[in-house]
This record gives C-alpha cells, structure tokens and sequence, in this order.
C-alpha cells in the first residue's frame, strides 16, 4: 500500500493494534504520538521475507503512528500492507478481527472430485476420475474468484460465487479479509518464490483433499505451519479400508477411486512427511464413518486458544452435527498442545477418544482439524453434485453453530483473533 504521508491519525476511538507486513531493509520502530513520540513495542530487524509484525498500542484519542527507520542507509524497506484495528481484545465472545489477512483454499488435490464441491469459486470445468471409472464434468476453481471481492457488502448472498464454500469466503471477505483459490496444477509450495507460495498467506484452508500431496508439498506444509502459517485441515467419513462400502453402507470418500481419502491424506501429512513423522499435531484421524445430530459435548474449560474458536467474534460454537465424518484421537504426549474442541455425544468430556474437533499449534503455527466436509457446505455450488446446507441450513434454527466455528477458527488460524 501506499502510505499517504509519514503518519496517519487515527479516529478518536481508536486503542489500536497495527500490523505491518514488510520486508527487504534494516531496523525499524513503530511510534505513536499523543501528545509526545512514544515508542510502541520492539524493534523489527527486516528480512527478504514479507513478515508480519503486530504492535499493541495503549493509547486512547487520536493517536499519529510513525514508523521510523534506524539502520541500513538509503536502503530500502519495502512495507506491503498495514492493518489497523481497535485492540477490542475478543477471546470471550464479540471483539474485534484483524483484517486483510489472507486465505488460500485448495483445489489443486481433487476437492471436487464427485459430488464434493469443497471450492470457493469454479468458473470452468475439467473432467476429473470417478470411483466407479471413467470420469464426470466438474465445475473448475480459478486462483482469484469472480465476480471481485470488492462487489460484496453486508448484504451479499453466498451465491455470489459459485462452490460449495462460497459462504465461508464471502463472510471472510465481509470481515475485511482476502480469499483466493489455488487452482489445479499449482504444486503447493513454502519459500519457493511463487505468486502463490504460502509464505504470501496466512491461513491454508484443504477440505477434503482426495489425493495424497507430494513429499516437496508435505515438506512445504510443514515448514508453513512451523513457521507461523495457519492450516485448517478438514476430513470426512472412511472405512477401514477403502475397497467396499464402510459400516454405514457407504462407499468411503475416495471420490476419485486412487485408493486415498481425506483421512489418509491427512495420515500420510502427519506419518510421512519427513521432518516429523510421529504425529507432530498431536492427533490421528481414525478410520470410521460416524453420525453426530448434534453433538454438545463441547469443551468447556479454560484454554485460551479454545475460547477464541469456540466463543470468539463470529459467536458461539456450541453444536456440531455430523453427517458422515470421522473422529481423531488425540496423542497430547505427542503435543502438548493438541486441545478437542468437540466429541461425540458418548465420549468423554475432555478425553482422548472420538474428538470430531480439536485445535493444536506447531512451531509459531496453528492447525485446526474438523472430521467432517458436510458442515462447510452451504448447499449451493455446482449444479451436478449433491449439495447440502451444513453451514446454516439445518432446521430448526440454531440446530448446529458450524459458521461460527468455522469462521472463529479461520480467525484464530490467522491470528486475527
Ligand atoms: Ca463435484
Ligand atoms: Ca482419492
Ligand atoms: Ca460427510
Ligand atoms: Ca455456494
């Protein structure tokens, strides 16, 4: 962005925090005036990376922001964005999101495979295998969805796009944050320089990913979230194995029939990924095919990172159906910090078994996980598949709260909350 002048001044109300992505120079400060020059936390030493620093200010009234440059000459520090925000707090319900981070959905591993249609907006079409042979049309994402985000306003029907996840990007970008796709073909990468590489993301959102990822994009998966990036990982239903049909009666979620179903995918992430292959997040997604309607055996403790997902800006997360999903049990020696979010009706408030959600972090990176595709769906999308209303739709009202959850968690991934 292009800063108008030196400083800007804030509205009266503000008790901001400001985040500054910069990269390319030396050393420098954010300061804050009110009536003096102050300085607002420490001193950033740049890199060639884009890097995100965010300062919390004290102040109340109009406050002046300066960002002063301390070291390196007439080299140049190359500052790409800055958000500014009521520092509102919010872990406990209501507050106040950061805006302008940046999500990447995936639709470069099968996510539309069959009557999936986990994409935030397909403008084209491919044809892409079926499990019973040959192959089916399926509607195509590209990187930047259309019409443009600027389009949207309060008001704005998730149908704007065109994918079974349309409502979730259209209520990111209602909160003032950025969605793109990234398109079948593109390799996911960390650190490679690309217009899509992750490092130019903050969240990484793959639901339902039907096709195993590379060994260079576990790599790059792992080393995003290691180093701060946010990955929200969806699954669905399976069976112990996937030839047949599973206890449901069911064929297991392998849409494209390569042998690999989201469970699997994620199995293979966190069992085979070469840096650390003991399951590093600290949970398995186990091989079963469950019905939850709804469960409400949420967790109720004190973990912060918790309470932002569960009863954070997007409201309370209290219920969660599932129609056809798995669970993971959790292995906290594994990490420490794996936390369930939810379980099934018949398991253990706070246990290791039977968690349908759960939360963990990695490095200075967040992960959260979710064994079921079909409370993301808002029922629309392409015309071809079987599409429900997971996201708000259930009858009554206030059966489930999965766009709180969902949305609460996209905010936390990105540390916008
Ligand atoms: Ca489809
Ligand atoms: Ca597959
Ligand atoms: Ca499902
Ligand atoms: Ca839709």
């Amino acid at each position: 962005m292009t800063l108008p002048r030196a400083s800007a001044r804030l509205p009266s109300k503000a008790l901001p925090t400001a985040a500054i992505l910069q990269a390319h120079g030396d050393c420098f400060i954010l300061l804050t005036e009110v009536s003096s020059w102050t300085q607002s936390g420490s001193a950033i030493t740049t890199t060639t990376t884009l890097t995100i620093s965010t300062f919390t200010v004290t102040q109340t009234g109009n406050v002046r922001l300066e960002i002063r440059k301390l070291s390196g000459g007439t080299n140049r520090i190359n500052i790409d964005d800055i958000t500014v925000n009521d520092n509102g707090g919010g872990g406990t319900g209501g507050g106040t999101v950061l805006t302008g981070k940046k999500f990447l959905f995936d639709a470069s591993h099968l996510e539309n495979a069959g009557s999936a249609d986990w994409q935030i907006d397909a403008d084209g079409t491919e044809q892409v295998a079926i499990y019973t042979g040959g192959t089916t049309t399926e509607t195509k994402a590209q990187r930047v969805p259309t019409p443009s985000y600027t389009g949207i306003t309060s008001s704005t029907t998730e149908t704007y796009w065109k994918g079974a996840l349309s409502a979730w990007a259209v209520e990111l970008v209602k909160r003032g944050e950025l969605v793109e796709s990234l398109p079948v073909g593109t390799a996911i990468t960390y650190g490679g320089g690309g217009a899509q590489d992750l490092s130019n993301y903050d969240v990484f959102v793959v639901c339902e990913p039907n096709r195993l990822f590379t060994a260079a994009e576990k790599t790059a998966l792992m080393n995003f979230v290691a180093n701060g990036g946010g990955l929200f990982m969806i699954a669905d239903h399976t069976a112990a194995t996937t030839a047949g049909t599973d206890a449901n009666g069911y064929n297991p979620s392998d849409r494209d029939g390569d042998g690999y179903d989201s469970p699997r995918v994620w199995n293979d992430l966190m069992t085979n990924n070469g840096i650390n292959n003991n399951n590093p997040f600290g949970f398995f997604v186990n091989y079963v095919d469950i019905n939850e309607s709804p469960s409400t055996n949420v967790y109720t403790g004190s973990n912060a990172d918790a309470q932002k997902v569960l009863n954070g800006a997007a409201g309370t997360a209290s219920k969660m159906a599932f129609y056809d999903g798995s669970t993971a049990t959790l292995f906290p020696a594994n990490n420490s910090t794996v936390q369930g979010l939810f379980w099934r009706n018949s398991a253990t408030n706070g246990g290791n078994a039977n968690a349908m959600a759960l939360l963990a972090t990695y490095g200075s990176g967040r992960v959260v996980w979710i064994g079921d595709s079909s409370d993301a769906d808002d029922g629309t999308g392409d015309t071809g598949d079987n599409l429900f209303n997971g996201w708000s739709g259930d009858a009554p009202s206030g059966y489930t709260s999965h766009s709180s959850f969902h949305l609460n968690a996209s905010f936390w991934l990105a540390k916008a909350q």
